[in-house]
């Protein structure tokens, strides 16, 4: 059966289902499924272009950013500012929120915030890794007043859209607007994305974990035991697991979503608060993982019902079948 849904008319179908929709949300979605096509291109085009190296910018991270991290991030900042539905942006490139124009002059409250990670795992490009953009959307708390940091620092509970695109062998899109989660891929004959796995659903418990292990001396002692664990050969437990890593969060989740298992990026004595951003990486995982029937913890609470207290907050993230997380947190903390 070919797929005939494209992601267009999938997004207006669920506007359809809300009487009181503005339309809004489905213009965000829209402006950002287009830049997904744009960083798409970017990023394969990119070696032909000589895109690869670095931009000479050390982001807010303190990370050396890439050409590409700089062009995905103006791609969907510009996209997302001509959409004129959003009160301000957040970027994993841009030490402070982004306004936008259209509220700053007329005064109005936008309906909607984005927080985005344009271009994950941007240091795997050279080397053809997959690498994805994150995005998620939040209700501002109020309309009237000018968008500003505070609009993020909400739960994850209240997200109202997020997803991610993978840059691999296809391009995919897999979001979630808060029921269930559907998973598109690109047709570069068609400029479309096509609806290939609606309503998926994490397995419950996998036979796969993916951390990387070249940090396994920094680790506390239940995250030790854990992985110990999980390289047992005991029948009854159903050990051992086999190891996948890819390096890129988005092609290590997006496995994790399809395979099950679980995926661990926990704190350690290098990354005191862990490595990844709670706004933009992992409370949007979050979100699409509890959607898929999955679980999201920081090693002690639920991803999900973590308030971020500043923009480019970072969180230890353990995320899979709920089967996994619930055995990680049977682990106790030394
Ligand atoms: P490490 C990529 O740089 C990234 O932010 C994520 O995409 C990925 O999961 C993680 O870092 C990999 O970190 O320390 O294992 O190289």
């Amino acid at each position: 059966m070919i797929p005939t849904q494209t992601l267009q008319r999938f997004i207006h179908s669920k506007q359809r289902q809300h009487s009181a929709s503005t339309g809004e949300l489905t213009d965000l979605l829209t402006a950002i499924s287009l830049g997904v096509k744009m960083i798409s291109r970017l990023v394969s085009t990119a070696g032909l272009k000589g895109l690869y190296g670095y931009s000479g910018v050390t982001n807010v991270q303190g990370e050396a950013q890439q050409i590409l991290d700089q062009e995905a991030d103006e791609i969907l900042v510009q996209l997302l500012g001509s959409s004129g539905h959003f009160g301000s942006l957040v970027s994993e490139e841009r030490d402070t929120v982004i306004s936008s124009d259209q509220e700053a002059q007329l005064g109005l409250g936008r309906k909607y915030v984005v927080a985005f990670d344009p271009l994950d795992g941007s240091s795997n490009l050279g080397s053809n890794i997959p690498v994805g953009t994150i995005f998620c959307i939040f209700e501002k708390p109020n309309h009237g007043r000018k968008a500003s940091n505070q609009d993020f620092l909400q739960s994850g509970k209240n997200i109202v859209a997020a997803g991610y695109a993978v840059y691999g062998a296809k391009t995919s899109f897999i979001y979630s607007s808060g029921d269930g989660v559907h998973g598109f891929i690109f047709d570069p004959s068609l400029g479309e994305f096509l609806l290939t796995e609606p309503e998926l659903r994490m397995p419950e418990r996998g036979s796969l974990y993916s951390v990387n292990e070249g940090n396994y001396h920094r680790w506390d002692k239940r995250m030790q035991r854990f992985v110990d664990t999980l390289k047992l050969t005991d029948k009854q437990a159903g050990t051992p697991y086999s190891s996948r890593y890819v390096g890129s969060l988005v092609a290590d989740f997006d496995r994790n979503l399809k395979k099950g298992g679980v995926f661990l990026y926990p704190a350690d004595n290098k990354n005191e608060q862990g490595k990844l951003r709670l706004l933009y990486e992992c409370m949007p995982l979050a979100f699409i993982a509890e959607q898929a029937g999955g679980r999201a913890i920081d090693g002690q609470r639920n991803i999900l019902d973590i308030v971020p207290q500043n923009i480019h907050e970072r969180s230890p993230l353990i995320i899979g079948s709920k089967y996994e997380v619930d055995w990680y947190q049977s682990f106790k903390a030394d």
